[in-house]
């Protein structure tokens, strides 16, 4: 029988029979999938006394149906990595990689099939599972993840790693027991875009800092990376037929510090990186505003043929492209060209948001040339929802960015143009904007969306969050995070945790797991693997952290 999730108009008639058990079910952090609807009493105690519950997992699993012994690891565990072209094998080395150190187990990985140990399936008749779903069913003497393509494999590996305890996460050796709870999970996203940007213009960051956040990312089941690499302050990427750009146009960011770029071969490395976590790259690169760094590096490029200073600091909306240059156009050819050239993904994103100081006329003409050279080296056209105020080609994608002081013309231009077929892709910025300060007392950050504390970030639903635009139309939700106040990992570690794993969830999860009550309980249990990683996050009051965490005993 196919396991599945409860829907919380069940529970009131199971409630005087399950009540206490219930109870312990949420102190443990199950969160509502896990029980099935006709769980026993007994059943769904087991649950909360189980090592590490097996719906304790962000984003939440879609169906969880715990029960039976729990799987051990021991020091003779072997990961059994079956089927598909090396594939299962690959993501067997990057679990093994994981789990070496703090266990201290060999964990070889074989291509042998057995009953015993770690099973990585890659079974395309699996049924039902898709691209990215798996299964994962933990017991006596084995823990199987079964998946029918690469991605949907390396997702359940990700679930399977949060089932263990949070020092698995550690780089140095650790006491077990290393148990899974016992039963099954079967998983399926919610959204097919599921996406995390992150700004290396306004500051630089290397590559290690780039795959370290795309090492985190990946961890919460998120398979699109947005890279925002030019804007006022910096241009970080290397185009040979305009080197000036990399090389003059790179060397500051915000407060003057020495910015940077990616070489050609540098951001292949990423896109391979991110590829290798099952990831795609959408490179932007912003126009016709956002443009300083360009426009700085070739006086041409100017519609008065002068180059203004390059730029070090937060103000946006100030330089534009000149629409009336055939050099525009040249610039914009190449430019896209080199860089699609270099990223497998199907998107390329051509920013298009705040140009203010681009008339109307000047921004359809720029953007409208610009989506038919996306579409001219075969990728798709991604921008910011102002795009929707030009003329979107068919197929575009327009991420979303508003937020509650939106007026409703602006909301309603992007509805429209949902409504004749243009996707959405959702970053409100008063939810998912990572770089809004919890509080008022936040050190980092912005706060023109307003104060975004966990709770408020994860507390909305994109299947119905803009009025009027059919569901059909939402692609999915990303959070952004802009760095006009962040300068290395650990800054974006802390704006970034812990509501990036809510944004994954809102993108991956059945609305019908959608808690903040239940959500918290689950986030709380991640406080110790974010620290474990090394991650110091933000000690949300919204969330009961254990006492650990937060300087208690
Ligand atoms: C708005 S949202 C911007 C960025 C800033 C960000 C800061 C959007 C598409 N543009 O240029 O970095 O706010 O929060």
């Amino acid at each position: 029988m196919r396991p599945h999730t409860v829907r919380r108009s069940a529970l009131p008639r199971a409630l005087p029979r399950l009540l206490g058990s219930l109870l312990l079910v949420a102190a443990a952090g199950v969160s509502s999938a896990c029980a099935a609807p006709e769980a026993s009493a007994a059943q769904v105690t087991a649950v909360a006394a189980a090592p590490g519950p097996l719906g304790r997992v962000v984003p939440a699993p879609a169906s969880v149906r715990p029960g039976g012994a729990p799987y051990v690891l021991t020091p003779a565990t072997r990961i059994r990595a079956v089927g598909g072209a090396g594939d299962a094998r690959r993501i067997g080395d990057y679990l093994a990689g994981v789990l070496r150190p703090s266990t201290g187990y060999a964990l070889p990985v074989t291509r042998n099939d057995g009953a015993d140990g770690i099973r990585l399936r890659l079974d395309p008749s699996a049924g039902e599972l898709g691209a990215e779903g798996y299964t994962l069913t933990s017991g006596r003497g084995s823990v199987t993840v079964t998946a029918e393509q690469p991605a949907g494999l390396f997702h359940g590996v990700q679930t399977l790693r949060q089932l263990l305890p949070p020092r698995v996460e550690r780089d140095t050796r650790q006491k077990g027991p290393w148990r899974v709870a016992g039963g099954t999970i079967t998983d399926t996203p919610r959204y097919a875009y599921r996406g995390a940007m992150l700004d290396v213009s306004r500051h630089f960051f290397s590559v290690d800092e780039v795959k370290r956040y795309i090492d985190q990312i990946a961890q919460y089941k998120i398979n699109t990376f947005h890279i925002h690499l030019s804007d006022d302050q910096g241009w970080r990427i290397a185009v040979d037929s305009w080197p000036r750009l990399a090389t003059y146009g790179g060397s500051t960011e915000v407060d003057g510090g020495p910015g940077g770029y990616y070489t050609k071969a540098q951001y292949q490395e990423i896109v391979r990186y991110a590829g290798s976590r099952y990831l795609e790259v959408v490179p932007e690169i912003d126009m016709p505003g956002h443009t300083n760094a360009a426009l700085a590096s070739y006086a041409d490029l100017n519609c008065d043929g002068v180059a203004p200073p390059l730029y070090t600091g937060t103000k946006v909306g100030f330089s534009s492209l000149c629409a009336g240059k055939d050099v525009t156009y040249d610039f914009i050819d190449d430019v896209v060209r080199e860089v699609a050239a270099l990223t497998p993904g199907r998107y390329f994103h051509i920013g298009g948001d705040e140009a203010h100081s681009t008339s109307h006329q000047d921004y359809v003409a720029i953007m409208t040339r610009a989506q038919a050279v996306v579409g001219k080296y075969g990728k798709t056209v991604m921008g910011w929802h102002q795009l929707t105020g030009a003329d979107p080609v068919a197929g575009a994608v327009a991420q979303y960015w508003g937020y509650d002081r939106t007026s409703a013309a602006d909301r309603q231009q992007v509805v429209d143009a949902a409504k004749n077929g243009t996707r959405l892709v959702l970053s409100p910025a008063d939810r998912v904007y990572l770089d809004m300060k919890y509080t008022d007392q936040t050190e980092l950050g912005l706060k023109w969306a307003g104060l975004v504390e966990v709770r408020r970030s994860y507390d909305w639903d994109p299947g119905t969050y803009l009025t009027g635009a059919p569901e059909s139309s939402v692609l999915g939700v990303e959070a952004p995070i802009w760095s006009e106040t962040l300068t290395d990992s650990a800054d974006i570690d802390a704006m970034a945790f812990p509501r990036l794993p809510g944004a994954a969830e809102l993108a991956w999860s059945p609305a019908s797991t959608h808690d903040w009550d239940m959500y918290k309980v689950r986030l709380a249990a991640l406080g110790e693997r974010f620290t474990a990683q090394g991650i110091d996050y933000y000690r949300s009051p919204q969330v009961p952290w254990p006492a650990s965490e937060t300087g208690g005993s």
